[in-house]
Formats: structure tokens, sequence, C-alpha cells
């Protein structure tokens, strides 16, 4: 039994679609604490998060927007983050990917404070490996994988608690990766689960072998899911669909596979635009994954013995 924490965080400003704010409460429209307390979990909403309004930051790529906001939202995530961990398994209801720059700084200040490494799983088919001073776009939702893995240009935000190692980053699901952050990437150890690597490899030995590191450095797990991770044909209601994405029962092995190893601390559920969603289908399809991700089995197998 976990005591499952959702944290409601309503930020569409880390990119320029609207709706993405409405994704908190698609969530609970869609039954995510009534899946988790029928499979035996006590839940505690913490509802929505309120930023504090933004104090004017500014950066030197004019394609940048709402950095102020993002900044706020940094800030009070990171805060409730680091709380939350405290008192059980934090789930952040999104909101942009933007959001990941306050979860990250949030979960890692408080792996630090127990001395255990922590690991991020980032399940996306974007790298969001741009710095502020690199997006092309200007949209910040494509940067938080950039700041834990402590980029520099990410002068208006707080220094990142401790910087992850690239060793102790997994990227599952890529094929959308912008030329400056290739380059960037090039330089940084990073397991990179492409689609040609999962096309070629599945998804079972290279997920397996990024759990058995984090089981044997006792580290804590902060498992990102960007709804684009998932083929747009299954998970239509996301701003940014990219053709390719994994398949209904892969996003399901994923996550038993991850229930299964008992690791994960904290999950960001990101990105779902409930604006495109089709009669609640994508909203449905992510509870169901966290269903998956919190025990559901299809038949739950004694442990036998032979
Ligand atoms: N890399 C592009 C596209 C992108 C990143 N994340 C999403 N889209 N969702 C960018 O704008 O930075
Ligand atoms: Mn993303
Ligand atoms: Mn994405």
């Amino acid at each position: 039994m976990t005591h499952c924490i959702l944290i409601g965080a309503p930020v569409d400003e880390g990119q320029r679609r609207l709706g993405c704010l409405m994704g908190p409460a698609a969530y609970r429209v869609a039954g995510l604490a009534r899946t988790l307390a029928e499979l035996g979990h006590s839940v505690e909403d913490r509802g929505d998060l309120i930023p504090a309004p933004g104090r004017g930051e500014t950066c030197d790529n004019p394609a940048v927007h709402h950095l102020p906001e993002v900044v706020a939202w940094t800030e009070a995530l990171a805060a409730a983050a680091t709380t939350a961990m405290g008192a059980g398994l934090p789930i952040f209801l999104g909101g942009d990917h933007s959001l990941a720059l306050g979860t990250l700084s949030g979960v890692t200040a408080h792996a630090e404070t127990l001395d255990r490494p922590q690991f991020v799983l980032w399940l996306d088919a974007h790298s969001d490996f741009h710095t502020p001073l690199t997006t092309v776009s200007g949209n910040l939702h494509g940067t938080p994988m950039a700041y834990a893995a402590g980029r520099s240009g990410f002068d208006a935000l707080p220094p990142f608690p401790a910087p992850i190692p690239a060793e102790r980053i997994c990227m599952f699901g890529i094929r959308s990766v912008d030329p400056a952050e290739h380059a960037a990437l090039l330089r940084y150890d990073i397991a990179m689960n492409d689609m040609r690597v999962l096309d070629e490899r599945g998804i079972v030995a290279p997920l397996r072998e990024f759990l058995d590191r984090v089981r044997a450095a006792n580290g804590l797990l902060h498992v990102s899911l960007d709804v684009d991770f998932l083929d747009p044909s299954i998970a239509p209601a996301v701003g940014t669909t990219v053709p390719g994405g994994a398949t209904f029962r892969e996003a399901h092995l994923v996550c038993e596979l991850l229930h299964e190893s008992g690791l994960m601390t904290s999950l960001d559920l990101v990105e779902l635009n409930p604006f495109l969603d089709d009669r609640g289908r994508t909203a449905k399809l992510i509870v169901d994954l966290v269903g998956s991700l919190m025990g559901r089995k299809v038949f739950d197998r004694p442990t036998r013995s032979f």
C-alpha cells in the first residue's frame, strides 16, 4: 500500500497552445483517485498549486516567452515536491512539461537530504534538452531535462540542487530531437532509447538494464510521462503529436515493469490537453496506465516454486 499524493499543476505557459491547464481536472474526472483507491492505496489530493506572481525575469533569447511565470511555477512545484516526498508518492498532474523544472528540482533536493542518488526515466517523444538560450520555439517545456542534467543557460531559474549525472537518466520513446539538442546530447552519455532502439531491442531489455542500475545504487526514481510518448492514434489529446509512438501494450508493459521493480518514488503526468481529447479517451488511458504503474494486473500470479 502506497500513500499517493496528487498535486495539480495547471501550468500551460511552457508552450503556446491553450488547454493543458485543464489537465488536472481531466485526470480527476477520469477517476484517478478512485483507480488508486481500488488498488488498495491511500490517496490524498492536495488540490491545484497556485504559483506566486511572476517577477519579470528576462533572458537573452527573444523567442522565450512566459519566463517569469515558468520561474514562479518552478519555485512553487519544487517546494511542493520536496514536502510531498517526505510524506508519500507524489503524482504531479500537469500541465505542460515545464512543470518538470520544478518537480525534478524538488525531488532531487529531497534525495540529497537522504544522501541517495536521484534517477530519472523520461518517457517522451522529445528529449526536452534545450536551454532557454538554445530553444527555437521559445517554449520552455522543451528544457527540463537539460536543467536537471546541469546545462548552463538557466540563469533566471534557481540553480538546480544537485545536477543529475547522465548515467542516472534514461530516455524512452524519443523520436523528435532538434539540432541544438542533438549536439548537446552527444556530450552526455544518457541512455537514449529512441524508437530505433525500441524497434530493434523491444522495451523490456533496455528498461530492465536501467532499473537494475537504479536498484544497485539504492536510488530514487522519478518517472516523467509525457502524453506524446504514446502513439497519437491512441492518445490524441496532446499539442505536439509525433507519429510512431509507444503502443497501448508497450506503454502498459513499461508501467507493469516499473510496478514490479518497486522503484518509482515520484511521477509526472504531463502535456495532456483535454481540449483536444476525444470524449476523455486520452485522460482515461493515462489513468489506466497509472493503474498498471500502481499494481493493476490482468492476472495476479501467485509466486510458485517448482
Ligand atoms: N523540441 C521542440 C519541440 C518540443 C519539445 N517538447 C515538445 N515539443 N512537446 C521545442 O519546441 O523545443
Ligand atoms: Mn516533454
Ligand atoms: Mn513531448
